[in-house]
């Protein structure tokens, strides 16, 4: 196996979450009903939309991502989730905010080490700073905010790859 010495080779991802206030029917039919939110955490192409589906597209990270682990927090059955396909994503609800331990694994013919990133599920609306709004907004005030979007832009960045692997990158 041969690698390209000096060379490096980057793909832009994104991840993070979208969040939703569940409506009271929607929390009357969960088993958890002190559920407030239906969210999602995710990782991308960030030449993807944040709200896009699209999987095997240009967008699809699948041709050097094998897999994608999120834990979530404590509270949640399984904590550690894999995510084997696309779309690399886990979709729960939940009440609370919190650290969520992303693992991004690649295809074995990278040779390449898992890397670990961290996202803090957002679910409550940003309010400006002084507006004289409570931080928190109360949940009938931010189901009329809309979606909760947030979302980090990063470039995983491959040096020296294996030629085999740079291949797979480049065509694509
Ligand atoms: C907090 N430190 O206190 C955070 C913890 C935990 C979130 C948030 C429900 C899990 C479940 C859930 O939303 N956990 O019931 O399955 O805000």
């Amino acid at each position: 196996r041969v690698r390209v010495r000096g060379l490096s080779i980057y793909r832009p991802i994104i991840y993070g979450n979208t969040a939703v206030v569940l409506t009271q029917k929607e929390r009357e039919a969960l088993s958890s009903p002190d559920h407030t939110h239906r969210w999602t955490v995710a990782v991308r192409s960030a030449a993807s939309a944040p709200d896009s589906d699209i999987v095997g597209g240009a967008d699809d990270i699948s041709y050097f991502v094998k897999r994608v682990t999120f834990k979530l927090h404590d509270t949640y059955p399984n904590p550690t989730r894999n995510v084997d396909k696309p779309p690399f994503e886990v979709s729960e609800t939940g009440w609370g905010e919190f650290e969520i331990q992303i693992r991004i694994t690649f295809v074995p013919e990278s040779g390449e080490k898992a890397v670990l990133t961290y996202h803090h599920l957002k679910l409550h609306p940003w309010v400006a700073a002084g507006s004289g709004e409570p931080e928190i907004p109360p949940l009938d005030a931010a189901m009329k905010m809309g979606p909760v979007h947030s979302w980090q832009y990063d470039e995983i960045v491959f040096n020296d790859p294996f030629q085999s692997f740079l291949n797979i990158l480049t065509a694509h």
